[in-house]
């Protein structure tokens, strides 16, 4: 008989982990980062965050203004496009749905996509539909503590159902498009769209 138990080799994930894992993913309980560049970082008086339409309306936050809004807390899994899943991250921010409330009152109207734009220059494209109805958040806290600037802060766009390279880290403009004009990652032969369930990596996937 072997001297090592069954027990002793840890434990297959959970079904219910399992059935939460997408195709071709692994969990990891730490939390990597992923930059394609160094960390800007802005002071919080210099921060805003701009929705502007098409029309080139804009509707603008300071950082004050924008923890005023109403905010929520999300409990969600991530999924990277280099395999690695996360269970469970907790988060809070301002939902899509809200600042799209607020921005028409301002006149700035909605298109079907959304080119998401960050200090430092990266930028990703996401369709309206998919940031709308609770699928799509402006984050800034992380487990309960602002936002890391490793990890996005002071704000991040937060698509969990996406692969995790469409939740732009220090995002600071979401602008509103008709055509769906590939980002930093989907201009370089990532997906355009992106769903993990689908196993959407590259183009063509
Ligand atoms: N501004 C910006 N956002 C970004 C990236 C980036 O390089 N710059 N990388 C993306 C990728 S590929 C992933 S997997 C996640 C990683 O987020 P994390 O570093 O918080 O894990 O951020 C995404 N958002
Ligand atoms: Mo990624």
């Amino acid at each position: 008989m072997s001297p090592v138990s069954r027990g002793f080799r840890g434990r297959r994930p959970s079904s219910d982990k399992a059935s939460r894992l997408p195709p071709g993913q692994y969990e990891t309980r730490d939390f990597p980062v992923l930059s394609a560049g160094p960390t800007p970082r802005s002071p919080l008086d210099k921060w805003d965050l701009t929705l502007t339409s098409v029309a080139g309306k804009t509707a603008r936050w300071t950082w004050d203004e924008f923890q005023k809004l109403p905010r929520e807390k999300i409990t969600t899994d991530i999924h990277c496009v280099t395999k690695w899943s996360k269970f469970d991250t907790q988060w809070e921010g301002v939902s899509i749905d809200t600042l799209l409330s607020e921005a028409s009152s301002r006149g700035v109207v909605a298109s079907p996509y959304v080119m998401a734009k960050c200090d430092g220059g990266y930028t990703t494209n996401v369709p309206l539909a998919d940031l709308v109805n609770g699928k799509g958040w402006i984050a800034f806290i992380y487990d309960g503590a602002p936002l890391h600037p490793e990890h996005g802060g002071p704000a991040r766009l937060l698509v969990p159902h996406l692969y995790f390279w469409k939740s732009a880290k220090w995002v600071r403009e979401l602008r509103l498009m008709d055509q769906n004009v590939p980002g930093f990652w989907e201009d370089a032969g990532y997906h355009i769209y992106g769903d993990p369930w689908r196993e959407q990596r590259y183009t063509g996937d």
